[in-house]
């Protein structure tokens, strides 16, 4: 096992340099815990605490290491280390944790990293009681602004009458990016995904709880290294039985991220990143009368003459209206 197999580039060699010289290794940050991670250097994986000057230094959580994230790593005894640097990102999620008010103030915004260096997102989505495509597009525009690219996974497609259908339906919302259709008991219909995970190169699964991302995991790890739940039939989602984020070295290759699953996604990011994931309205909008155009009202509003055409469906732009706005907010509160 290298560094590369971990996906280690240039780009990452060469930010470390100054830091090999007072002796510190280049690891990659492979779990998260509570109060420490896990990091895989070159020879051991090592247990490490962040410098306290790493903390300090930072002005917001987006300056603290995540998996996924290279970092250097001061070695200590008995297999454990300190993080003295973090390296520059390739690509980076984070997500708004809104809601957590102190006193009485105004509602709180806060950055939640979720992964670093990802190279492509798959998102999972399960045919069954999840499936949705307001979801699929807020998950879309996620990665839309993160560097990385996005895949659409519709999982569980032994409990739909039609996945070729919602596959249709994915595609229209999905501006370019690929849609599959799987069941994950099924080795044979979840091999495709090795086309993807190619040596060094990072995968992430995100998704709700309970879509199945642990069990396309241990598919294609060929054991049950992740803990599966079983749904909660009333409800129909998940019990959230995956708790930490972790990277898994694939033996054909490839890096595969598992995650928890997120109960809601409110977004990080800016208004702009809505051009990756809404691809059809941005160029529509190209047609409209004012530059400015909410597209709700306005006279010569291209996109609203598409929706009565039936060339946009109203609920695709009601939610793209939706997250502009929210991403507007984020933005005006920062
Ligand atoms: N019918 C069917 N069930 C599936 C499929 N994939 C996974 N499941 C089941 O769905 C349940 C949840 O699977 P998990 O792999 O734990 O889901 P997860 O996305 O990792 O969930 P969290 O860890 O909670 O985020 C388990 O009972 C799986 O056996 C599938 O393709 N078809
Ligand atoms: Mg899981
Ligand atoms: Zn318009």
């Amino acid at each position: 096992m290298t560094l590369e197999d971990w996906g280690w580039t240039p780009y990452f060699a060469e930010q470390f340099t100054p830091w090999g010289k007072r002796g510190y290794l280049p690891a990659r940050v492979i779990r998260g815990e509570k109060n420490y991670f896990r990091v895989c250097t070159a020879s051991a994986e090592l247990t490490v605490r962040f410098a306290g000057k790493l903390r300090h230094r930072a002005d917001g959580r987006a300056d603290l290491p995540v998996v996924g994230d290279w970092v250097a790593v001061e070695p200590q005894a008995e297999q454990r280390g300190i993080i003295q640097a973090l390296l520059e990102r390739k690509s980076f999620f984070a997500r708004n944790l809104p809601g957590r008010r102190k006193g009485k103030g105004r509602e709180r915004i806060e950055q939640q990293g979720i992964a670093a260096n990802v190279d492509l997102v798959l998102i999972v989505s399960g045919l069954d009681r999840d499936f949705n495509l307001r979801r699929i597009e807020r998950y879309l525009t996620l990665v839309g602004g993160s560097g990385a690219e996005a895949v659409v996974l519709l999982n569980k497609a032994d409990l739909c009458a039609d996945p070729e259908g919602c596959k249709m339906q994915v595609e229209a919302i999905a501006s370019g990016a690929p849609v599959h259709f799987c069941c994950a008991h099924n080795l044979e219909q979840i091999e495709f995904l090795f086309s993807y995970l190619q040596p060094g190169r990072t995968l992430a699964m995100l998704g709700s709880s309970g879509v199945g991302k642990s069990t396309i995991l241990n598919g294609l790890l060929g054991e049950q290294r992740q803990k599966v739940g079983e749904i909660n039939e009333t409800i129909g989602r998940g019990r959230h039985t995956t708790t930490h984020r972790e990277l898994f070295l694939m033996p054909q290759g490839g890096i595969l991220m598992d995650n928890p699953g997120m109960r809601e996604l409110h977004l990080w990011g800016e208004k702009e990143d809505l051009a990756e994931s809404f691809t059809d309205i941005e160029e529509l909008a190209t047609g409209c009368r004012f530059n400015d155009c909410r597209h709700l009202s306005e006279p010569g509003c291209a996109v609203l003459v598409a929706v009565t055409a039936g060339q946009l469906s109203a609920d695709r732009l009601s939610s793209y209206q939706k997250l502009k706005e929210e991403l507007q907010n984020l933005q005006r509160r920062r």
